[in-house]
């Protein structure tokens, strides 16, 4: 009785107070025992990696705590929620981000000392968990990270891929994938919940049968998979809150293949159940192409159907009606990846929950939000009607039915007007018919935002143009930020350290704007000092990093100029390597005494090409014959190298940016939607060399126009140069450095051509021949900068001291305010 339940919870209360300490024997203890007992290795004989898994889970202990205070308080307390449906998380590394998160780093790092092991070693034992492509996927990663840190009533849905992003391996100079069996030694960041489990079903077809007198729709699927939910403890900083990320597994369901099993073929019936997991396997490596595949449409709305179940149950719960729904509930869309969630819930509600349609439609209208992150009509999904209609034969009824409304609203509003409907219609007609998911959830979400100012502008006056028209106050804007927590205090601790004895409080690492602050000492030469040497020392680990990774030395002399991001063509890498290609000619063209005076300089790039794209694929191997060439080349010595550094991802971001003096976001104005690359480099002191497109434009805003280099066409001069032809302005130097490539000055003289081709007059979309000039200029006010260490550390010093307004934390507040309508809900501690 209740009388038991609160003698039983008085006894938790003092119990607790003899869990987890954190005083330095305590955690020894359990590092130990966790070495002992969990791993199951020798006390007196364990290595680095054993001493990682002991550590971890001791950490994971930790993490479960709070994290079930924080459900149990939550449950309580009610609150409306916010579920974030993202089919990829980027989260890299756990540890390191834990232990600051839960505040025990520095007892952890005395308690590892006495047992002989050094925190840091430990931390480089980790995998990277790398369950998404790039920009976006990092992006969903510091969001969850603010919204725990903010005390926000958050859970994250997912997929647990058994594979992550493919690794990245050069041979010859070549991108050569290879597969990330992430899980193999095991991953204690998880928490498998074999009781949370959900059936999803397939194919099959819907039958109409009258039930009470009501016509009722059945789907009878064809086939039924199981999801099984993945937990992962999400803790924030300097609060007890702890928030889940659910991610599900595919596995067999019971149901699966009975008749098989009946008529007696056993063995046939045993493989063929193991067939469910692969839609749970793999992730799809292609950054924003959308390739029309089963495979990744059973992924969406096996993920979507499993969350959704998992929420609707938990409102049941405790609500015996779906009046409240809307204000439990809040559905986030990241990107329209997960938008059969919206037909998903009008099947739930009138199929299985008996709602009439105008009474599901109120409902569905009113949970929905979703973010836009492609620029280009390329980049939205579209899902032929075929595939749809025999995967999911009900949704696509229920699609056409919100079609057919949303189509005769349209026609009250504007009459026939024919190009507009079918412009806007869910359903595009034509050889093949498809389903338009952006279109969809512009129809059914109450708001629709973009990830930068003037990415939201763009979206308004092209793609979204019609709707944008229609219905003017669903669209909004939130510029991308990127969490201050990973991105300075984990990657970065000499900086933190000093960020926080000058400003005099570690407050900024909740509250970023404080680092305002640092602009009252950007002229102070005893910061400068320390500055600069806190930079020195990251640059001499980075340059360690590279000789490990590639046997290459470098100066940390020398300015270390670095682009790291998903290969794009419209990222314009290729712009890059024609500017080292140029800057190598011009040095080799020097008269010697010249050459004192160039800034020497250390490019580096790193990033994956999608298996598929082969121009990517030629700008990487560009990268290397070019590198080959310079890096050998006894006249050039140490005034310019070129490093491609292989397989970037998280852990490696973490290392490199903090080591880089300049680093370059050069995409064609009007291509990147927002960019968070440069935040993080921002945060760290690092300058920018950039275009104005996407968050750049409000990073101008932030820093100054003179702490930074600007250059090439913008946005509006784009378009101009796009309708009146190509080509027009190109220079010589340009002309000259594409036709070393041609000719075969760097090898692989019929390997490049296609690639020249692409930046060859006419045919030059991002324009690179156009901006090539401008670049040059930046580049060369960047040299000029470097020269004059006093000026450069000033400017660095206010790249970081305006960074505040990129922090993920004011992105999150705003979802939270002005699309979510969620407030705090904080744990006691
Ligand atoms: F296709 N982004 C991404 F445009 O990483 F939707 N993957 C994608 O598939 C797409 C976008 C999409 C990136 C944007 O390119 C970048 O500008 C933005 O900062 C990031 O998403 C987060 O919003």
């Amino acid at each position: 009785g209740a009388g038991d339940r609160s003698a039983k919870a008085e006894r938790m209360f003092q119990l607790m107070d003899g869990f987890m300490t954190n005083d330095p024997m305590s955690l020894q203890k359990d590092i130990l025992d966790h070495v002992e007992y969990t791993v199951a290795r020798s006390r007196f004989n364990f290595d680095d990696f054993e001493a990682y898994q002991g550590l971890s889970h001791s950490v994971r202990d930790r993490l479960i705590e709070r994290w079930h205070d924080t459900h149990q308080y939550l449950k309580r307390k009610d609150p409306k929620r916010l579920y974030f449906l993202s089919l990829e998380f980027l989260m890299g590394r756990s540890l390191s981000n834990s232990v600051i998160n839960l505040g025990v780093r520095d007892q952890y790092a005395d308690a590892l000392n006495q047992l002989g092991f050094e925190f840091e070693v430990l931390a480089e034992q980790e995998g990277d968990a790398a369950l998404g492509n790039g920009g976006l996927a990092r992006l969903s990663a510091c969001q969850m990270d603010s919204l725990a840190t903010m005390d926000f009533p958050a859970w994250g849905y997912g997929l647990r891929y058994q594979y992550g992003l493919f690794r990245q391996v050069i041979l010859d100079g070549f991108q050569h994938e290879q597969p990330d069996y992430w899980l193999n030694f095991g991953n204690p960041w998880e928490i498998e919940r074999v009781h949370v489990s959900y059936p999803v079903k397939f194919y099959g077809a819907v039958e109409e049968k009258v039930l009470e007198g009501k016509k009722c729709h059945v789907w009878v699927p064809g086939e039924t998979v199981e999801a099984v939910a993945y937990d992962n403890p999400i803790p924030g900083y300097g609060t007890r809150n702890t928030i889940n990320l659910r991610l599900w597994a595919a596995k067999p369901s019971d149901q699966q293949d009975m008749e098989a099993f009946n008529t007696g073929d056993y063995i046939n019936a045993v493989i063929n159940r193991q067939r469910a997991e692969t839609i749970s396997s793999l992730l799809y490596p292609d950054d924003r192409s959308y390739q029309g595949k089963e495979l990744r449409l059973k992924q969406q709305y096996f993920f979507v159907s499993a969350s959704l179940q998992d929420i609707i149950r938990r409102f049941k719960d405790s609500h015996s009606n779906f009046d409240d729904f809307p204000e439990k509930v809040a559905l986030q869309l990241n990107d329209t990846h997960p938008s059969l969630a919206i037909p998903e819930v009008m099947r739930v509600l009138i199929d299985e929950e008996y709602l009439d349609w105008e009474k599901a439609w109120g409902i569905v209208s009113k949970i929905f939000s979703l973010t836009i992150h492609a620029v280009n009509p390329e980049g939205l999904e579209k899902v032929p009607v075929d595939l749809l209609g025999s995967l999911l034969p009900r949704h696509l009824q229920i699609i056409y039915q919100i079609n057919f409304l949303f189509m005769e609203e349209l026609k009250k509003h504007y009459g026939l007007d024919y190009n507009r409907l079918s412009r806007m219609s869910i359903v595009e007609e034509g050889a093949v018919k498809n389903i338009r998911m952006a279109n969809l959830s512009l129809v059914c979400c109450h708001t629709v935002d973009g990830v930068s100012r003037l990415h939201l502008a763009t979206l308004k006056t092209r793609v979204f143009k019609d709707f944008h028209e229609f219905w003017p106050q669903k669209f909004q804007y939130k510029t991308n930020g990127v969490t201050q927590r990973r991105w300075i205090v984990v990657s970065n601790p000499p900086l933190s350290g000093l960020i926080s004895r000058w400003l005099g409080t570690d407050a900024w690492i909740r509250d970023m704007d404080l680092l305002l602050g640092l602009r009252d000492h950007a002229e102070d030469a005893s910061l400068q000092e320390e500055w600069m040497m806190v930079r020195k020392v990251n640059k001499i680990r980075l340059s360690e990093f590279i000789e490990a990774m590639i046997g290459m030395k470098v100066s940390p002399d020398a300015m270390f100029d670095v682009q790291i991001k998903r290969i794009h063509e419209y990222k314009r890498q290729l712009l890059n390597i024609l500017g080292i290609i140029h800057r190598y000619d011009c040095i080799k063209n020097m008269k010697e005494s010249d050459k004192e005076k160039v800034v020497p300089r250390v490019c580096i790039i790193g990033g994956k090409a999608a298996p598929g794209y082969e121009i990517a694929k030629k700008i990487i191997k560009l990268c290397h014959a070019v590198g080959e060439k310079i890096n050998n080349d006894s006249d050039i010595g140490d005034l310019l190298k070129l490093v491609f550094i292989p397989d970037y991802n998280v852990s490696v971001a973490e290392l490199v940016i903090p080591g880089s003096d300049l680093s370059q976001h050069i995409s064609t104005a009007g291509h990147e939607a927002s960019g968070t690359g440069s935040m993080k480099f921002l945060m760290n002191g690092c300058l920018l060399l950039a275009t104005a497109d996407g968050s750049t434009v409000e990073i101008i805003e932030e820093i100054g126009n003179e702490n930074m280099f600007i250059f090439g066409a913008n946005v509006q001069e784009v378009t101009n140069l796009r309708q009146n032809g190509l080509g027009v302005k190109k220079s010589l130097q340009f002309a000259r450095v594409v036709r070393m490539v041609r000719e075969g000055y760097f090898g692989f003289k019929d390997y490049f051509k296609s690639l020249c081709d692409t930046v060859e007059d006419s045919s030059d979309f991002y324009l690179l021949g156009n901006d090539f000039e401008s670049y040059l200029e930046a580049q060369a006010e960047a040299d000029k900068a470097f020269v004059d260490q006093k000026k450069w550390t000033k400017m660095s010093i206010l790249s970081t001291a305006g960074s505040g307004r990129f922090s993920s934390d004011r992105t999150i507040r705003d979802y939270a305010q002005n699309t979510w309508g969620i407030e705090p809900c904080k744990c006691p501690s």
